[in-house]
């Protein structure tokens, strides 16, 4: 009789025991659940922080393009990735009612959920984006973003000892492939039309030939004369008679006359502007040659004639005189 109560008893005590570790199983699996929600929760807010964070990186270069010069030009650079997670921009124009609009969409999704950020750009901003490095130009009041290319990051792509503008294979900035080019020569100068040029504006023309002609302290045409040399430093500032590349009717709207026009018009002209190419550390020296320079000149601009001439770069083959400068150790 007593054996069997015990028997009972202990019975009972195995069926508590079973629900209490069930009740504690139980427990900890929602505890669990909702530790790992409360961390996705945070994972998810910290996401949209971030991508905030983005947005406002992108609105405030936006922001600083439009209210810049003619010819700004910079590189920002946004994280490629938020809270881990891979994310999108696209930037779109559309016109409602009449009226011209852009914006940039932030989109990003986690193994949880999904998030968007909106923001407004400038109506006259055109182009594409997206994580990492990407340019922002103004000219002729047009706002232009995209992504930073071969010829704009910095590195030598297909490693042929040069990057980007010193590599030949980049016609600009925003070229996408480097490739297929030579390194510039050191003790060479080239000019070329660049837009976005990031180093010596020697003056800018109003299209790539047949050209009008101003200094760079304007920006009304869109095509600057970049000229750059490897390892020197270029300046427009004059040096000398001969560092005299050319002279312009006016300051803007200009025609060109060669440096050394046997029969000048502008060059004792008040209204006229002297053009130089310079270099704090050697001595340049320019002429005028037709139709080509010689091997040991470079090319800096052409003319259609003497004086009174349209300008064009030296890509043109048709313009009869070559501006040609030359470096010398001083
Ligand atoms: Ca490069
Ligand atoms: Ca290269
Ligand atoms: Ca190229």
């Amino acid at each position: 009789m007593v054996r069997m109560k015990k028997r009972r008893v202990s019975g009972q005590s195995s069926l508590e025991a079973v629900l209490l570790i069930s009740f504690m199983c139980l427990t900890l699996i929602l505890f669990l659940l909702g530790v790992s929600r409360r961390i996705a929760e945070i994972r998810e807010q910290g996401g949209r922080d971030m991508l905030d964070d983005v947005s406002f990186v992108v609105k405030t270069e936006f922001a600083l393009a439009a209210v810049a010069e003619e010819g700004y030009f910079r590189i920002f650079e946004l994280p490629t990735t938020v809270a881990g997670s891979f994310y999108t921009l696209n930037l779109t124009n559309s016109t409602i009612m009449g009226t011209n609009y852009s914006e940039v969409v932030l989109k990003y999704r986690n193994e949880y959920l999904g998030y968007e950020s909106v923001i407004i750009t400038p109506s006259n901003a055109f182009g594409r984006l997206k994580p990492g490095k990407n340019i922002i130009s103004k000219l002729g009041n047009i706002i232009r973003v995209m992504p930073v290319t071969e010829c704009g990051d910095g590195i030598d792509n297909d490693g042929n000892g040069c990057a980007d503008m010193d590599d030949s294979g980049c016609s600009s900035a925003m070229d996408e492939e480097e490739k297929d080019g030579s390194c510039l020569v050191s003790g060479r100068i080239t000019c070329r039309i660049e837009e976005g040029c990031d180093a010596t504006t020697l003056l800018r023309l109003s299209s790539a030939t047949n050209a009008h002609g101003q200094t760079s302290a304007y920006t009304s045409y869109s095509k600057p004369l970049c000229c750059r040399s490897p390892g020197i430093e270029l300046r427009t500032s004059c040096m000398g008679p001969d560092s005299t590349v050319l002279y312009l009717s006016r300051i803007t709207n200009a025609h060109g006359e060669a440096p050394d026009a046997p029969d000048p018009k502008y060059r004792y002209s008040h209204d006229s502007f002297r053009l130089c190419i310079s270099s704090p550390a050697k001595h340049i020296t320019c002429k005028s040659e037709s139709p080509s320079c010689a091997s040991d000149y470079d090319c800096i601009l052409k003319l259609s004639s003497e004086t009174n001439a349209h300008i064009a770069s030296c890509a043109d083959n048709n313009y009869p005189i070559s501006i040609c400068c030359k470096v010398t150790t001083p």
